[in-house]
């Protein structure tokens, strides 16, 4: 129908303009418009959302986000969508997981709901979505409202000006498609799920908004605490830490920025204490729970509250059989669990950020935690759309999670071979992670240069932490090589092991010796753990990976879709016989051992 209704206003245009999407990608909701929102009142629009899947952009093409809700008896021109009725999925959720017919579908797709409202004249409403997956575009009663780009990161749009009394038509175009300059860019090791996959909610404010709060204890100090905090509306703000500080704010164009003497119990993983937190400011009002730690370096010593401290840690991405790539409380919790049952300390949530949650449980069972972003293998570094996007999504990674005690680490990077353009980049977001938080280390996950067997890397001079990624014994097959580059290399700060492992098919159709049997793999945790007890500076490891997860890239006969490097199954259930070899190695380091 719309090639020639008054929507599309141009017939030839909706079939032949290929600049049809210039307009509808204006990145325009970022880390700018981010909101507080610890503590407020929130209405959930998960649930079901009439749903579509649309390979050609035939709706943007069409401007399908501009029809009327209507009867299809009365609709008067035949039409290739109706936003209003037909199949609906849940969100949140991934499309992959629901039908068999698009489990690698990659393109655009229209997800719309009807939101009943009574909006309050003094007051301001903000749509929240925890994470679409990658492109996401807003439209409300037919206007788009702006998109934002990453897949892992969440995002706001004010719909103040926008809501009306009544029945309001929200509709999201989210597009997965891999491109040259998105971060990550076409190839991967983990699969690119689809959709809108965390909680989409609305939050109701008053007219003063608090859009930022930072807490921690000051730089190389135990008995100050900084406070940074951001409103719009109001001259001062009033911050109360429950039994430690009460404390009025005034504000200077929305910011203040204050130290406060104050000497709160450390939060660790023996005692991950965390504080009540309530800032107001005028009406408005956010709570949160926080811990106050320092994390620091010293030569190739990592310090927590100034003591040395071994990361005996695990990594995990966010993947599930039957939920793809939706997070949900009994998953982390289960993901917890079995991180206590490797006797960790660390878990490093690769490779892109993790539901907000994860870090919050990280908080309360005192696990510390490497978070990162997903410049991974190649991205087009000398892109600066591509560098624009990295910084973004760093920025609101920062933004969402920089009060939680147990993470300890940003990490800017994967794997990214050593270019001048990458060098470029990548110390640009180091630069911009300590300009925002100044509180946490840095690392990336790096190479060891093969030539020379060597730690090597320009960019650990930006690095506080020196990740490595070492896989002798599996895609390195003269595992002896390790201990050569244990011995040429002297790094003048900590490394961690950021991954490590091989893999093991347990399933029926796996080998019983050999590549990918799981003794192969419990040999390879025996040689790597010991191995790398004996490097001085070894400061811990996150071994990869603790489940095995889908991957597009993974089709070998012991594979079949799926990354076998866990130390558990993809059941979540079956441990395979290296997880005890790591347990044990980790109870031995906890208790001192660990170094031979
Ligand atoms: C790596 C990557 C990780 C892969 C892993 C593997 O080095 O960082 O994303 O999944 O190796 O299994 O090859």
């Amino acid at each position: 129908m719309l090639e020639r209704s008054e929507l599309a206003e141009n017939a030839l245009a909706a079939l032949h303009d290929e600049g049809y999407g210039s307009a509808y990608d204006t990145r325009s909701l970022n880390h700018q418009t981010m909101i507080f929102t610890g503590g407020r009142p929130v209405r959930s629009l998960d649930g079901d959302w009439n749903f579509c899947v649309d390979l050609l952009d035939t709706g943007l093409r069409q401007k399908w986000f501009a029809m009327q809700p209507e009867t299809p008896v009365n609709r008067i021109e035949p039409w290739d969508y109706d936003p209003y009725m037909g199949e609906t999925v849940p969100v949140p959720s991934n499309w992959q997981i629901l039908q068999d017919k698009w489990y690698f579908f990659e393109g655009g797709s229209w997800y719309t709901r009807a939101v009943d409202l009574d909006p309050d004249p003094d007051g301001r409403l903000f749509l929240r979505v925890g994470a679409a997956s990658y492109d996401c575009k807003v439209f409300l009663n037919g206007k788009f409202l702006g998109n934002h780009l990453g897949a892992s990161t969440p995002f706001f749009v004010e719909l103040t000006d926008h809501a009306q009394p009544g029945r309001n038509w929200l509709m999201l175009f989210v597009d997965n498609r891999r491109q040259a300059d998105r971060v990550p860019m076409q190839n991967t090791d983990w699969f690119n799920y689809g959709g809108v996959y965390r909680e989409v909610s609305l939050f109701e404010t008053p007219k003063t908004v608090i859009r930022d709060l930072v807490l921690s204890l000051a730089p190389d100090s135990y008995d100050r605490i900084s406070v940074r905090v951001e409103v719009e509306g109001a001259d001062h703000a009033h911050l109360d830490i429950k039994g430690l500080i009460q404390i009025d704010i005034p504000l200077v164009d929305g910011v203040g920025t204050i130290e406060v003497e104050a000497s709160p119990q450390l939060w660790s993983p023996e005692n991950p204490h965390l504080y009540d937190v309530t800032l107001t400011a005028g009406a408005d009002e956010v709570r949160d729970r926080v811990g106050f730690r320092q994390i620091q370096r010293r030569g190739t010593d990592i310090l927590l509250n100034g003591k040395p401290i071994w990361l005996r840690g695990i990594a995990v991405h966010e993947d599930d059989r039957e939920l793809g790539k939706v997070t949900n409380e009994a998953d982390l919790i289960r993901r917890f669990d079995h991180a206590r049952d490797l006797n960790c300390n660390f878990m490093r949530l690769a490779h892109y950020p993790h539901h907000e949650r994860a870090a919050q449980l990280a908080d309360e069972r005192g696990i510390l935690i490497w978070a990162e972003i997903p410049v991974y293998w190649a991205i087009d570094f000398a892109n600066p759309a591509t560098r624009a996007d990295a910084e973004n999504q760093l920025a609101e990674l920062i933004r969402r999670d920089r009060n939680r005690a147990s993470v300890v680490i940003w990490s800017i990077g994967n794997e990214n071979a050593d270019t001048d353009a990458r060098l470029a980049f990548m110390s640009g977001l180091a630069a911009q992670a300590r300009a925002m938080d100044p509180t946490r280390l840095i690392a990336a996950a790096c190479l060891v240069n093969h030539q020379t067997l060597r730690i090597e890397d320009r960019l650990a001079d930006h690095l506080d932490i020196i990740g490595i990624n070492e896989y002798y014994g599996w895609y390195d097959e003269d595992f002896d090589d390790l201990e050569r580059i244990g011995r040429n290399s002297n790094p003048d700060r900590p490394v961690v092991i950021s991954e490590t492992g091989a893999d093991a098919d347990i399933t029926a159709e796996g080998p019983s010796e050999g590549l990918f049997s799981e003794a192969y793999q419990a040999e390879i945790y025996r040689k790597q753990t010991s191995t790398l007890a004996r490097l001085g500076y070894v400061k811990g490891m996150s071994p990869w990976i603790l489940y095995d997860f889908r991957t597009e890239r993974r089709q070998g006969i012991y594979q079949r879709g799926w990354n076998r490097k866990g130390l558990i199954a993809a059941d979540k259930v079956t441990r395979k016989a290296a997880f005890d070899i790591l347990a044990e190695f980790y109870a031995r380091h906890a208790q001192g051992q660990g170094h031979e």
